[in-house]
Order: structure tokens, then sequence, then C-alpha cells
């Protein structure tokens, strides 16, 4: 399914004359607090997030799965989702690929579709976590880490065939997440299991191009339940800091226990030059994989306040949605979590860098607190539209959605029984 420039423009019609009182109302009020309202735009705009080929189906839990209609069939059709989401949200550029589930059988015909859809792909995503039809060796006890020899050594070429993929899609990513460890006190030993998993990782980075990196994602636990090889930012971190300048640690926002400070996690990691990656959901327990910003907004806004500091001066992290949809329409949920995204990085670019410093330079505590609420509180969502207007998108890209009824021709196209692959 296409959506045309004219349709676009005929949905937002309506919605013009109450858009541009509240952007021009807005407006004011940030000049008037010496924003660069067009920069602040700008920057709104060039904040371009991966969506990631499994995010694009009904994603199920353990005890079932209820599938939508019209789900993505194959890579192609799930190129054509991505578009839909970037014509209406002008947000996602990009989409990420899982291997095994979305092996580019035809690399030339890939690029055509995407070059056509206005996308690129930045990160391939390896999967040691399944065992796939005809595979030798289990992971059943782990991959990187596991004990035999040869199991490692089919993970790590695995991890290679990925990276020849993305070579011929003009990717610049490799994702490594691993579900390694132990469920059962003494079932692995902690010490061979990392040194295992370090040395696998070695075989992996000599393989990864120039001008690539290579991101180690960490989680605390799920699947194993006693212990994971790689549970936390500091264990990534040394096993990124090992290998080298083209790896680097991947923040995602479920990997947490509860209440963690993860806006101090990106801190520190940007301070030391070492984040890569970030994935983008929110949860209420642990890794949900819900949308953006839907439980914990403020803790959202926090983290986006320190990856503002950190623009000046680092490399900029790969940025991805890695999220899956039980209940909702997959391109509605991403549509609110892309709105978002970019409504929270809009509110800490708002924040008055030196002003807050000055602040937390005299301990005036309370101050502190009135800044960084005010940037919080403030609505946006005015400005976010007018960013999306000025490039293109829908006012309301949800609104958009129902009203150009994707959803009923994307299942008059492709029926009410495809499956997409993923979790
Ligand atoms: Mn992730």
């Amino acid at each position: 399914m296409n959506i045309n420039p004219a349709q676009i423009s005929s949905h937002n019609e309506s919605q013009l004359p109450d858009h541009k009182e509240k952007f021009d109302f807005l407006a004011n009020q940030l000049t008037r607090s010496n924003i660069d309202v067009d920069s602040l735009i700008k920057k709104v705009q060039n904040l371009q997030i991966e969506v990631p080929s499994w995010a694009l189906g009904t994603g199920g839990t353990r005890f079932g799965r209820f599938a939508g209609g019209g789900e993505p069939g194959n890579l192609i059709q799930k190129i054509e989702d991505v578009g839909v989401l970037n014509t209406l949200s002008r947000a996602c550029d990009s989409i990420s690929l899982h291997i095994p589930w979305d092996i580019p059988s035809d690399a030339n015909a890939i690029k055509q579709e995407l070059k056509t859809k206005g996308l690129t792909i930045n990160s391939v995503n390896s999967n040691t976590f399944q065992d796939q039809p005809g595979q030798k060796k289990s992971y059943k006890f782990g991959s990187l880490c596991h004990t035999d020899k040869g199991v490692r050594k089919q993970a790590v070429d695995h991890n290679i065939e990925v990276i020849e993929y993305g070579k011929m899609l003009d990717a610049n990513v490799l994702t490594v997440w691993l579900a390694d460890g132990s469920s059962f006190p003494g079932q692995m030993d902690f010490r061979t299991a990392y040194s295992n998993t370090l040395s696998s990782l070695e075989d992996i980075y000599d393989k990864i191009p120039s001008g690539w990196q290579m991101l180690l994602e960490y989680k605390p636990f799920e699947p194993a339940f006693y212990h994971t090889v790689i549970p936390d930012w500091g264990t990534s971190y040394s096993m990124v800091t090992a290998l080298g300048n083209k790896a680097n640690t991947l923040v995602d926002l479920g990997h947490h226990l509860p209440n963690t400070n993860i806006e101090q996690i990106v801190a520190t990691l940007q301070l030391l030059n070492k984040l890569g990656g970030f994935h983008f959901n929110d949860s209420k327990y642990a890794d949900d994989d819900i949308s953006v910003g839907s439980i914990k907004p403020y803790a959202l806004f926090l983290i986006f306040l320190e990856l503002v500091k950190g623009e000046q001066t680092n490399m900029e992290p790969a940025w991805m949605i890695d999220a899956s949809h039980n209940l909702k329409d997959p391109l509605e949920d991403l549509l609110q979590s892309l709105q978002n995204i970019h409504l929270n990085y809009a509110k800490a670019l708002t924040v008055d860098l030196n002003e807050l410093k000055d602040t937390q330079e005299s301990n005036e505590v309370a101050q502190c607190q009135e800044i960084l609420q005010n940037a919080f509180q403030l609505d946006l969502r005015p400005l976010v539209a007018e960013a999306r207007l000025r490039a293109g998108g829908a006012l309301h890209p949800l609104s958009a959605f129902k009203d150009l009824k994707v959803r009923e021709n994307l299942i008059r196209e492709r029926g009410t029984s495809t499956v997409a692959t993923g979790l």
C-alpha cells in the first residue's frame, strides 16, 4: 500500500486552522523564552528512529498469540509497512533486520524497494536464542558461552553470516543480544561463561567491517531465571572495551530491573564514549516491550536530557524501537511510540543547559527541579506536529492511519491469515 502526498495534505487540511492557532501560541511562548523554534523543529525532524522488522506483526506472550489481519508476510511487505509509517510520521527512515527471520534472498530487489520507499537498513540482528530447522547443534544450554566449542563456533559463524547479509544491504551495525545464561545455581560456571562469551565475541569482532559497529546488548534476566552472562551495562562495557573501538554498548530501556536509574547509565556510557545504540520501549514490570512513553514518560524525558547533553561531544547512537505488540495494531502502536520519542526529545531540547549547570553548581536543588519540570510539563505536541507537517507528514498520524483506512487496505491486499515472522 502506498500513501501519496495529496492524501496526506487533504487529511491535514481540515485540521490546519486548529493546528495553526495552537502552534502560533506555542511558538510565541518559546520565542519569548529565547528558544529558536525553527532550529528546534529541524532537530526534531533529524531524529530518525529505526523500526525493527519484527515489530510489524502481532507479538505474542508465552501463553498465546492473537494475530491481526494484513500482517506483512515477507520482507518486501515489511519494508512497505515501514514506508507507510514514515510517510505518516516522517520519523522512521530505516528498518532493522533480524536474521534468520528476514533473510534477504534477493538483495537487489530489497535495495530497490528500500530506495523506492526512501528507506535504508542500518542494523542487522543475529539470533542464537532459538534453534532453527536443520540446525546441527542446539542453543538449549547457550550459544557464545556454551561449554561445547562446536556450538560456540556455530553461533560465531551465524553472526558472521549476518554481517555478510548486512554488507549486501549497506547496513553498518551488528546488534548482538544473547539469551545465554543459566536457570539454576551451580548450573554454569560464571567465569567460564564470561570467558567463552568474550572469546566468541572476539572471533565475531574480527569480521566487523570498517565503518561498522558491533553493539552488545545486556539484560538482567529472562529467558534465564538465575543468571544472564551479560546482565548489565557494566558487564557489556567490560566486554566492548576489551573488544575495541568498533564495539559499543547498547541500552534497551526494558532490559533493567524496576526503578533502575537508566538516565545515569546513559550519562556514564556517553561519558566513557561507549554508548553505541539505544532501544526504545516502556515497561511497568520488566521487559514488557510496550509503547514508548506509555508508563514512565518523565523517565523518558530524563533519558533524553542526558542524550541531548551527550550530543555535543559524542557519536550519535543507533536509535531503534524494540517493542512487541500483543494487543494493539502494531502500526498504530509504532506511530504512538514515534510521537512520544519526538515529543520527549523536543522537551529535552528546550532545557537551558547552561542555566541548569549554574543552578547545579550553586546547589539550588528546588530550582534544578523547577527547570526540569517546566520543560517536561510543556505541551510541545503542536511543535512536533509542525515538524511533521513541514516534512510532508500527517499532523496527526494516528488519525490519518484510521481515516486513510491503512489496516483495511492491508487486509484487502494481504488477507487475514498472513503471519509475520518474529516472536
Ligand atoms: Mn533490544
